[in-house]
């Protein structure tokens, strides 16, 4: 069937997903001249409004400037100088700015996203909506396809790289038969808050307490967005709203600090997951970002990881489309090190941070903490990591 009006039947890059690491790599390839197209299998409202990451490394801010895209970002984004980090009701702040160089910016992820959109759009270049990728097929040759179906129509799309940036549930993880992949299930789940109540603080705060971990972050001066470690089989049905506030209170009660309460705008269930597949490339068939690994949401590393990715692959397919292979094939290598750096802090941290119920490993994980956050390694450690910023 013929493409849609203003879509190309062929094309050099087919990136599923329009998610920050499809549309940060469709933003770095349309500088260097490469056409692509971005199927997206959702609307551009639901993308633009779907909560999720909140907390920007200054290296993802500074790659979104430098696209043009980092002016609503420089307007409207928090710059996060210092988190604190609370065991058992005890203040510890870490200065991560004075410690590693650089600030923390917290901004939304579907705010990344709307701007993306809203500069890929601009310029004309093509990215569809309610486009569902079914398969990509032809990965062994010079021309892999993508069928998908767009306005219920099937439809294929021809081109010299596919790139699958569609998360852990798309196509592009289950067309790239990984060679090994590491998994770890937690029994754990985050329930998700996004409130209409000014933060209770400028500080995002990560709270260890023997109920389990509260988290307090924002998204503007009149928007909180908070979060309860829970049980992974926990349903909404477990949670009433007054239940939820109790907890967060019991949680995040610490001297000098109080927790604003109102409305609760939206509220979603996470499983904690850790995934890395050690397979990122099939033939002509790329991943990148979730499609390719999943960290714990404890070290706010899943964009800025999927960015990661794609400052690695835009110059790789750029020089693999001119002819020449040698760092498209050292793709998966190359990402392996950044996501196993980001994945032994977001565990470390996920470890450290989650109360077990037992009560003799939980006092262990406070010490711990309590060792990292009041000695001059451990506390540069942190700051750095949490930053991405690595001596
Ligand atoms: P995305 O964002 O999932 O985008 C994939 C896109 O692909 C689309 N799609 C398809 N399109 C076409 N055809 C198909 N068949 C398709 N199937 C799927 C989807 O609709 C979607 O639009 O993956 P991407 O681009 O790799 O980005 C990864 C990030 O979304 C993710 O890692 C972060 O949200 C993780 N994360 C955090 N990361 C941070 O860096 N900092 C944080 O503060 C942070 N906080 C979080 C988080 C994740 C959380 N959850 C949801 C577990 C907090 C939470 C609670
Ligand atoms: C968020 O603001 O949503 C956020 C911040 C830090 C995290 C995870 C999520 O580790």
């Amino acid at each position: 069937m013929t493409p849609p009006p203003g879509v190309p039947a062929r094309t050099q890059v087919a990136v599923l997903g329009a998610g920050p690491a499809g549309l940060v790599l469709a933003a770095l390839l349309a500088r260097e001249g490469v056409d692509c197209v971005v199927l997206e299998l959702r609307s551009r409202s639901h993308v633009e409004s779907r909560v999720r990451a909140g907390a920007l490394e200054p290296g993802t801010v500074a790659l979104l400037r430098e696209l043009g895209v980092g002016e609503r970002l420089d307007a409207t984004a928090m710059v996060s100088h210092q988190f604190e980090l609370r065991i058992d009701g005890e203040r510890h702040v870490l200065p991560v700015t004075e410690l590693s160089g650089q600030p923390m910016y917290v901004y939304g992820q579907q705010e990344v996203v709307a701007d993306l959109v809203a500069h890929r759009l601009a310029a004309g270049h093509p990215l569809l909506f309610e486009a569902e990728a079914l398969a990509v097929e032809g990965i062994a040759g010079a021309a892999p396809t993508v069928r998908y179906r767009y306005e219920g129509v099937e439809r294929t799309l021809t081109a010299d790289v596919v790139v699958g940036a569609d998360g852990f549930h798309g196509v592009g993880r289950r067309t790239v038969a990984a060679a090994r992949v590491f998994t770890r299930d937690y029994p754990i789940a985050w329930l998700g808050l996004l409130v209409d109540a000014p933060p209770s603080g400028r500080d995002v705060v990560y709270a260890f307490s023997r109920s389990g971990l509260g988290m307090h972050s924002m998204r503007s001066p009149t928007l909180t967005r908070l979060y309860l470690q829970v049980p992974a089989t926990d349903t909404f049905a477990d949670w009433p709203e007054d239940r939820i506030w109790a907890q967060l209170h019991t949680r995040l009660s610490a001297e000098g600090w109080s927790l604003t309460e109102g409305p609760v705008l939206e509220r979603a269930i996470a499983p904690l997951r850790a995934y890395v597949s050690d397979t990122m490339r099939a033939g002509r068939l790329f991943l990148a970002g979730d499609a390719a690994h999943i960290v714990p949401p404890t070290g706010a590393k899943g964009l800025n990881l999927a960015v990661r990715d794609v400052r690695v692959l835009a110059p790789a397919l750029v020089a693999l489309l001119r002819g020449d292979p040698a760092l498209a094939d050292a793709y998966t290598a190359t990402c392996l090190q950044h996501v196993w750096w980001a994945m032994s802090f977001s565990c470390g941290m996920a470890r450290l941070l989650h109360a077990s119920g037992d009560p003799f490993e939980d006092s262990l994980r406070a010490a711990e903490l309590r060792g990292l956050a009041t000695r001059e390694p451990g506390r540069r450690m942190l700051a750095e990591d949490y930053c991405g910023v690595r001596p």
